[in-house]
């Protein structure tokens, strides 16, 4: 590990702009962690960046500099068309519009061009460097995985976390399991940024940011993943100024009206399975307008209500959403029973006790069905290798934490976007339209771009560029 923070520290040296990625759904551990950082860096003299798809809950707000996270950041967008002009010279470069088609049209000076002259690439990455946080694989970053994929691959990535299921996809994995949030392991990376730069770089807001990510994590030390380490680790944070009654005021103390309704329509809707010790309930979308209540306060309901159910072995909700995907939350009691092994066989992971994963599906009966017997399946299969079933069923201290998904739906989407890119690849070449090149004047060389992807490219029919000599 002290390895590990050594190549972090050198790699953070030599990177000038940094973007730092929180994993969606956001809680208080990637909030506390990415904003941590940004304030570190920002002491050092960096540009810093931090990009989150998804909105940040009411319940965070609070938390010091969340000000400065933007959903939106200038990915590798541009898409450069390179002509080489050694055995030609331009005279114009003219650009004409054609339907949902753009024609880049180069009128040589002397000479002619062929396709061999011109070469395609993307526009340099603005960043040098990406940090991801309390981000177990690359698809929690949302859409702007999704949407940037490449960027990922030319940027080294520095992944920073402590999910059980984190599949070390960076560059430099920063991953501990044993860790109760990823604040925590943050601390002793601190220290070495501060040893190195000589610098006092903890300060009241970043302690709390980091303690911040502990107590939501550990849900205020409750939790089994609660850890001498997290008490110490706290402990220290304190000492920096942390303000940990500040947090606990807004992370636990205020339930809305909302919440509360919501609460009871997911109780009234428990469902049992005696056999197999399985509690689960659901939750849709009709529920939460009922209630007002938006998504984010479904968050910690499995965790102080589901699990409390007496005798439950696996406690599951099931929400379902009007974009036709259902997600599951899985928490795990009894630690001998590993919760992301059940989110796995529905495409998704977590903890050994905390976990979660979605499901693409418009019949939420059907799917809850499916789901159900799966989990009963697993179960039983325990049962026949011998597991003793009584064991430890007093000890109910579920983890905090909301499971960081992996959608099914988004790797199958993962596995196609290649095979696009290819189709479109082959639609910009120019080599591909023989006869269209031969419409043109004999030293015109035409490109055509297809722009049906990317309807938002605005461009001024026949806008010419004049070369002078
Ligand atoms: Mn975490």
């Amino acid at each position: 590990m002290e390895k590990i923070r050594k190549q972090i520290v050198e790699t953070v040296k030599r990177s000038e702009n940094i973007l730092l990625m929180p994993s969606t759904p956001v809680d208080g551990d990637s909030l506390g962690s990415s904003l941590a950082l940004y304030l570190i860096f920002k002491k050092m003299g960096k540009q810093v960046t931090v990009v989150c798809a998804d909105p940040i809950p009411d319940a965070f707000k609070f938390l010091p500099t969340t000000k400065v996270i933007s959903d939106e950041f200038q990915g590798a967008k541009d898409f450069i068309v390179t002509l080489d002009c050694k055995k030609a010279k331009i005279n114009t470069i003219r650009t004409k519009l054609e339907e949902d088609k753009v024609n880049i049209i180069i009128t040589a000076k002397k000479g002619q061009f062929s396709s061999k002259d011109v070469s395609f690439q993307h526009g340099e990455n603005k960043y040098d460097l990406i940090i991801t946080v309390d981000t177990g694989d690359l698809e929690q970053l949302g859409r702007f995985y999704e949407d940037n994929t490449e960027m990922f691959t030319q940027i080294p990535l520095i992944n920073i976390d402590h999910h059980a299921s984190n599949d070390h996809f960076g560059k430099i994995n920063y991953v501990d399991i044993m860790s109760s949030a990823t604040t925590e392991l943050l601390i002793p990376l601190i220290q070495d940024f501060e040893r190195d730069t000589d610098m006092q770089l903890m300060d009241p807001d970043i302690a709390t940011l980091l303690l911040a990510g502990i107590i939501t994590d550990t849900g205020s030390f409750q939790n089994a993943n609660t850890t001498p380490r997290s008490f110490a680790a706290s402990a220290h944070l304190i000492k920096h100024g942390a303000r940990q009654q500040e947090i606990i005021q807004h992370v636990f103390k205020t339930k809305n009206l909302s919440t509360l309704k919501l609460w009871g329509r997911i109780l009234s809707k428990i469902k049992v399975d005696e056999q197999y010790r399985i509690v689960w309930s659901s939750i849709n979308e009709k529920d939460l307008m009922d209630a007002r209540a938006n998504p984010d306060e479904t968050g910690g309901i499995i965790d102080e209500l589901l699990s409390n159910a007496p005798n439950s072995e696996i406690v599951l909700l099931l929400k379902q959403k009007s974009d036709g995907v259902i997600s599951g939350s899985v928490r795990t009691p009894n630690e001998s029973i590993d919760a992301s092994q059940i989110a796995e066989m529905f495409g998704g992971g977590g903890h050994v006790q905390a976990a979660g994963f979605k499901i693409e599906s418009d019949n939420f009966e059907e799917t809850e069905k499916m789901v159900i017997e799966k989990v009963r399946e697993f179960q039983q299969k325990r049962m026949k290798a011998g597991v003793n079933f009584e064991q430890k069923i007093d000890q109910k201290e579920p983890q905090q934490e909301e499971p960081k998904k992996t959608s099914t739906k988004k790797s199958s989407k993962k596995a196609e976007k290649p095979a696009k890119k290819s189709t479109k690849k082959k639609k910009s070449s120019s080599s591909e339209k023989p006869e269209e090149q031969k419409e043109e004047s004999f030293t015109d060389f035409v490109i055509k771009t297809n722009m049906s992807d990317d309807g938002g490219t605005e461009m001024e029919d026949d806008v010419i560029y004049k070369f002078e000599e």
